[in-house]
């Protein structure tokens, strides 16, 4: 197999941290150690996930993160990207599962005794049940529980801790999870989405603070999800139509945060879309933070629709695609980061999310997957081209390390630079984890 692999200076020199990414519930397992999420409620709802599958096993990370965090060490890494389940954490009656501290607390002692950076998120959609019970992120209260959720685990963390992402897209929590259904808890309805968002923000802002005061040496921010639009037509409709798209999806996230201002669209939609914003929510949200996390797997071209207002088109006929049916178009990332960073004040960036579902398949103990190296080299180069015009980015994190349980789609897809045998829990790199290597321990210091 060849291993080449050819990415541009600003990403090769060994100050550059490149890590790899993975969840809790998409990999942990050891459901029997924690209470329950809205995941595994999720679950089990008929036709929710295509498999009909569950997070009960899933990469069995519970047993074997040993092994895996020696996996991510031997393929050259400098960090390692993973959430940490509050339902691990804190139990139904409150009480602090001193066992699910201290799995993650021998996981981040192993890391540093290998060398690598801990990127620790804070919330990767694996709501406690009990808490969805109360109304969820449509409560208010979950904010201040996530508060919280967030002390403890950053007093019991301390010192071990490189960078914590408070939320993981909260656009997929909001809008997936209480407006479309299709993520967990599976509510519909456009009266929920925005109130769900807004109680994420506000819950980011306040652990922000918690943040501030346990961890003031640690690197903090936020993660969230961009699929940049363009316009399906020239035609002026089609171009109103693909900004209402950015508002709603990508705009309503980072602006906020990086600025304390929802975009204006607010002020257009029906009331009982509204969120329920109280005075000092705003100035909360938009607590200054020390990088932005993004992640970038795709992007989508967007029509007028009268009812309404817009709709996101697949693409277009013979263009490149993933397993996923997501095109594959590098140079979206770079205007992406172009853009952030004419229309903000931005901190640093980290791309703290890419990659590419491939049919992989093992044949005589290998999985080739030349597809996915050359995503990979593609989306760098593509964030080095930012850098050079002038965009501070100062990490990147492949998705994933391991396939694991794609959310709505079961195990069906796979994500990762390692082959996961769910039967024998056999760890298999891909050609495109052996090309990171080769490329990784390669690498100078500059
Ligand atoms: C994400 C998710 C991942 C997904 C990946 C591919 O943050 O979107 O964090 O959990 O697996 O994006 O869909």
């Amino acid at each position: 197999m060849t291993t080449n692999f050819s990415v541009n200076k600003q990403l090769s020199s060994t100050s550059f941290p490149i890590g790899v990414a993975t969840s809790a519930f998409q990999i942990e397992g050891g459901r029997d150690s924690r209470e329950a999420s809205i995941w595994d409620t999720f679950c089990t709802k008929p036709g929710a996930v295509k498999d009909g599958s569950n997070g009960f096993v899933a990469c069995d990370h519970i047993e074997y993160w040993q092994d895996d965090i020696e996996l991510v060490a031997s393929l050259g890494f400098d960090a390692y990207r993973f959430s940490v389940s509050w339902p691990r954490i804190i139990r139904a009656d409150g009480s602090i599962n001193q066992q699910g501290v201290l799995f993650y607390t021998h996981l981040l002692t192993l890391l540093k005794q290998k060398g690598l950076k801990a990127y620790v998120t804070l919330y990767h959609w694996d709501l406690p049940q009990y808490l969805e019970d109360q109304g969820g992120w449509l409560n208010r209260d979950t904010a201040r529980a996530f508060a919280d959720y967030v002390d403890v685990v950053s007093r019991a963390f301390n010192g071990l801790v490189d960078c914590y992402a408070t939320l993981n897209e909260p656009f997929c929590s909001a809008y997936l999870g209480y407006e479309a259904g299709v993520h967990a808890p599976g509510k519909t309805g456009k009266q929920y989405g925005k109130k769900a968002a807004h109680h994420l923000l506000l819950a980011h802002g306040l652990a922000m603070q918690v943040l501030r005061k346990n961890a003031p040496d640690v690197t903090s921010g936020i993660v969230l999800n961009f699929t940049p639009y363009y316009a399906a037509s020239e035609q002026q409709k089609d171009c109103a139509a693909t900004q209402l798209a950015h508002d709603h999806h990508n705009d309503w996230y980072v602006r906020p945060v990086l600025t304390g201002k929802y975009p204006e669209l607010l002020s257009l939609l029906p009331e009982d879309e509204q969120p329920d914003i109280y005075e000092g929510d705003l100035a909360l949200i938009s607590t200054p933070i020390d990088y932005l996390g993004v992640n970038y797997y795709t992007r989508s071209f967007v029509q007028h629709d009268d009812n309404e207002g817009f709709t996101i088109l697949p693409p277009e006929h013979g263009a490149p695609v993933s397993a996923m049916g997501w095109e594959i178009f590098p140079n979206a990332l770079r205007d992406l980061l172009l853009q952030l960073h004419r229309d903000y004040d931005l901190p640093p960036v980290q791309i703290t999310e890419n990659g590419m579902a491939c049919d992989d398949v093992l044949i005589n103990g290998e999985v080739d997957d030349p597809i996915r190296v050359q995503y990979l080299q593609d989306h760098m180069n593509a964030v080095a081209q930012a850098m050079e015009s002038g965009v501070n980015v100062t990490a990147y994190f492949v998705w994933s390390l391991l396939d694991n349980f794609e959310w709505a789609e079961g195990y069906l897809k796979r994500f990762g630079i390692v082959y996961v045998d769910y039967s024998s829990q056999r760890r298999v790199p891909k050609r495109s984890a052996q090309a990171l290597k080769h490329w990784l321990t390669r690498r100078q210091s500059v």
